[in-house]
């Protein structure tokens, strides 16, 4: 592990990895189970289209959400597409801005508007009190993020959503295996839509659900992925394609098995995070509350720059240099992107804290493929960084000058 400022890969010293270690490395269940699976797919020659590995795994994941239904589809941008059409949005759609791009994309792919909210810096989702806020006549729903897998504001944004005729969908990307007051995220809105990404705690490759108590919600899903038919010559409506192929089924059904197991090492890795990180000035751990269940996916942290002296961003240049590939998720904050980016408003903070979190947010590798001696040594690199903050800070300062010379 590095102790010395001159090991630093910044300074000249070899990377701490030869190999890259990513935020997003997937999770993969055992190899040969999933290959059995693969090559029952092909001996049925059914590849698509509701077949029997999609089917089963829609059952084991109702059993596992508790929910009544789960319409499994081909990613979650397009569970997202499909739930908001499925559910008749129109209008103006109250999103938060601090999130993936994709909350905000299918909104505006859709012909509606996005409406960006301003989040809790507690919770980093939307702020209840702020949504009610932009509610105009023209507001149809509120997409909430269940942002690193920690439930939003559940209670007061349903209530909110009930008090103004709105429709409330969960974006429950990050959310598999989490629960909120010890019922399953799944169970909540109108629909959450889950995100079966290859980066996710969950993977089918690419993938996702839309998950819902509502029966003719559930239906019109179903439907929507589907073309729209209703039998083999007809259609109730529009629809698209957004089914999940069998091979990702067979990989989630693989992965489903292994997925304690998955929970069990990102915990471990996120205790030993949270070792290694204690009492670094400036840098705070994003926590979780230990009386829920959480996937602990996402290792977060915060850096204050008034204690730590070095920025996120000079952080996340020695940590690259490193061969560690922290992200900035989710920096600027969508309502700064094209093409919702409008001159004016990107300086007039009309998000303060969205765009103050997103100027300090870093997050660091887990999953699977990260062992805890890796996360020893990221820790021990950002410590020793921190610890020679001012000095670092001066040092890439200078360069970033020479490189503008
Ligand atoms: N809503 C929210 C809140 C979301 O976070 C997302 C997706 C969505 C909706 C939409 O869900 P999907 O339609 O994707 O189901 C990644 C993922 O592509 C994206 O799915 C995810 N959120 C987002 C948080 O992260 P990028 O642009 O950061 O991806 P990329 O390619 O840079 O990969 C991340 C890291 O993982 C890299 O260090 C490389 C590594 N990686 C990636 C892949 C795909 C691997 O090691 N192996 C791999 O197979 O967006």
């Amino acid at each position: 592990m590095k102790t010395d400022l001159a090991e630093l890969a910044i300074c000249g010293g070899p990377p701490a990895f030869s190999e890259i270690r990513h935020v997003g490395r997937p999770n993969i269940g055992d190899p040969d189970r999933f290959l059995g699976l693969a090559r029952q797919v092909l001996d049925r020659r059914w590849l698509s289209n509701s077949g029997p590995c999609v089917e089963n795994l829609e059952w084991r994941l109702r059993e596992f959400f508790g929910a009544e239904h789960c319409e499994c589809v081909s990613n979650a941008t397009d569970g997202l597409i499909v739930a908001i059409r499925a559910l008749g949005l129109a209008g103006e759609v109250i999103v938060p801005s601090f999130t993936f791009i994709a909350t905000a994309h299918v909104v505006q792919w859709l012909g509606l508007t996005p409406v960006f909210c301003d989040i809790d810096p507690r919770t980093h989702c939307i702020d209840p009190a702020k949504a009610e806020m932009l509610i105009t006549p023209r507001t149809s729903a509120i997409i909430a993020v269940h942002l690193w897998g920690r439930p939003c504001a559940v209670a007061a944004l349903e209530e909110l959503a009930r008090r103004h005729g709105l429709k409330l969908i969960f974006d429950s990307a990050h959310a598999f295996g989490c629960s909120h007051e010890n019922r399953m995220l799944g169970n909540f809105g109108d629909a959450e839509v889950f995100s079966f990404h290859a980066t996710k705690v969950f993977n089918t490759g690419e993938g996702g659900a839309v998950v819902t108590n509502d029966h003719e919600l559930a239906k019109r899903v179903r439907s929507m992925r589907n073309f729209g038919f209703s039998g083999m010559d007809t259609t109730e409506g529009p629809g698209i394609n957004a089914k999940m192929p069998e091979l990702s089924a067979a990989m989630g059904l693989n992965n489903l098995e292994s997925f304690p197991e998955f929970v069990r090492t990102n915990h471990s890795n996120y205790a030993c995070y949270d070792e290694g990180l204690s009492g670094v000035p400036g840098v705070k751990l994003l926590e979780y509350n230990h009386f829920e269940r959480n996937n602990y996916h996402y290792i977060v942290l915060s850096i204050d720059e008034t204690l730590s002296v070095l920025s996120r961003d000079y952080l996340q240049q020695i940590l690259w240099a490193e061969n560690i590939l922290a992200r900035r998720y989710f920096y600027p904050g969508c309502h700064r992107m094209a093409p919702y980016f409008k001159a004016g408003i990107s300086g007039s903070s009309r998000l303060p804290v969205t765009e103050a979190l997103s100027e300090r947010v870093l997050a660091l590798p887990n999953g699977t493929a990260v062992s805890p001696s890796d996360v020893r040594e990221i820790c021990a690199v950002v410590r020793l960084s921190i610890a020679h903050g001012d000095e670092l800070a001066h040092r890439l300062q200078g360069r970033i000058s020479a490189a503008h010379a």
